[in-house]
């Protein structure tokens, strides 16, 4: 294994728009389908909502400089379609886009690489209105908005993600009902599972047609390390079930141009994939040069064995007969399994799957319930633990042959935590949520210090 990471490896730090921006009346912005579900009573912790957020809208510049501070070389953000394309279709908002116009302008003069993903979750109400993702229009919505943020930011960009965990978007968004819209129904979910893989191929091929020769485009998934139980018959096929509903429903079209056969056979009760029209596959296997890889926590699967599957909606639909397991280990303030080894197996599982295609770790950390101290200090000695254990694992992946060019801890700051509002902190910078006072944490200065040796350094003790 090597003891040092290649020279010009990409160390960074990564964020969403909805989850730190605020300002969400301001310069024309219209509500995205996280306003409307912070608003709906009893969807959201504490009914938090993304109405300030970290206020990096205002405190863009101040967030910049930290960011220097902290020597990254890199910053993935994503850019609010609402906030550039307010509802959804037609001109774009010249405020909106100068916003990141700005942003992107700071980052380049700090020496920092800007890496923009197109969607973060945040969709237009008004595209929700009129069907969502289960309606086949918000794919090409998707490629035209793609266009126009090419258009305006091409020339300083050259690294591009068309989604951001498009898993989350179609299943826990329309099946689960747990993220905006808030819908359960599997069919809807499914559907809406192919049109982001559509808005995918379509928007790569508007940025592709739009960009500067040289942008590199990805796409950014969040693939589940899952595993079998027991290696019995039926737990492995409780994985495999897993594996084709929450990752080769979205690789198997983009990397090799086909819905999986067990896939479309696991969910012929629920639908029988007519929304897939001649051609539309081949158009979401556009050629990638790049692909983010987001892990948090392996998954552990078995058959079910007894007939009283969960009365909650499950975000996998049709898999009744699977039940989930808590991995054994320590575990996050989200009560995820640390397990590094499942980052290392996703890196070797997408270095043999797609040969030849760079990969980022394009988000990875963990919550933690950090508190400052009576010196102002922010101690967070798991979340220190929890990054050296991923960061051998991505040494470990290189070791053994993956081309990984980046790794992007997530988060820069604490922020807005979906439907846990602000009661998870993943930031390595704490931030006060009364005064809005940025403070780094100690994770903050070991990564600096990592980045600046290029290696893992040892976690401090006491
Ligand atoms: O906060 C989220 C992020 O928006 C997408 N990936 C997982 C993170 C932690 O839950």
């Amino acid at each position: 294994m090597p003891t040092s990471f290649p020279p010009g490896f990409v160390w960074g730090a990564a964020t969403a728009a909805y989850q730190v921006e605020g300002a969400v009346h301001e310069d024309g912005r219209t509500p995205s389908i996280w306003d409307t579900f912070c608003r709906t009573p009893g969807k959201v912790l504490n009914g938090d909502t993304g109405d300030t957020a970290t206020d990096h809208y205002h405190r863009r510049a101040e967030d910049v400089r930290l960011m220097s501070e902290l020597g990254l070389g890199a910053y993935r953000f994503s850019v609010s379609w609402p906030r550039v394309q307010p509802t959804g279709k037609g001109a774009a908002s010249r405020s909106g886009l100068d916003f990141y116009r700005r942003l992107v302008d700071d980052l380049l003069a700090h020496g920092i690489k800007p890496v923009l993903t197109l969607y973060h979750w945040d969709l237009p109400q008004e595209l929700e209105t009129a069907g969502g993702w289960p309606a086949r229009d918000t794919a090409h919505r998707f490629a035209d908005y793609a266009e126009l943020v090419a258009r305006a930011l091409g020339d300083r960009v050259d690294s591009w993600a068309t989604l951001n965990e498009p898993w989350c978007s179609a299943f826990l968004g329309y099946a689960a009902g747990i993220h905006a819209p808030g819908r359960t129904d599997d069919a809807a979910a499914l559907r809406a599972a192919h049109h982001l893989n559509l808005a995918h191929g379509l928007g790569a091929r508007a940025l592709r047609a739009t960009l500067p020769r040289g942008a590199r485009i990805a796409v950014v998934l969040n693939p589940n390390a899952v595993r079998a139980r027991t290696t019995s018959p039926g737990d492995l096929d409780a994985q495999r079930r897993i594996d084709a509903l929450s990752t080769r429903i979205f690789t198997g079209p983009m990397l090799r141009g086909a819905y999986p056969a067990d896939l479309i056979a696991d969910t012929a009760g629920i639908t029988d994939w007519s929304f897939v029209h001649d051609g539309d596959t081949s158009v979401i296997k556009h050629p990638l040069d790049w692909l983010g890889i987001n892990y948090y926590a392996p998954s552990v699967v078995s058959a079910t064995t007894d007939n009283h599957p969960s009365p909650a909606p499950s975000p996998y639909p049709g898999a009744q007969s699977v039940t989930f397991h808590q991995p054994p280990g320590p575990r996050t303030a989200m009560d995820w399994t640390v397990d590094p080894t499942g980052l290392h197996d996703l890196l070797m599982r997408f270095t043999h799957e797609a040969p030849g295609l760079p990969l980022a770790v394009s988000e990875n950390g963990a919550a933690y319930d950090d508190t400052v101290d009576a010196r102002g200090a922010v101690r967070d000695p798991d979340r220190i633990a929890y990054l050296h254990g991923h960061f051998d694992a991505v040494l470990r992946a290189l070791g053994d042959g993956a081309d990984v060019w980046g790794y992007f801890v997530w988060s820069l700051m604490d922020n807005f935590e979906w439907a846990y509002g602000y009661s998870k902190r993943f930031g390595i910078v704490y931030v006060d949520y009364s005064t809005l006072a940025r403070t780094p944490k100690a994770s903050a200065g070991w990564y600096r210090d990592v980045i600046r040796a290029g290696r893992v350094l040892p976690v401090p003790t006491g």
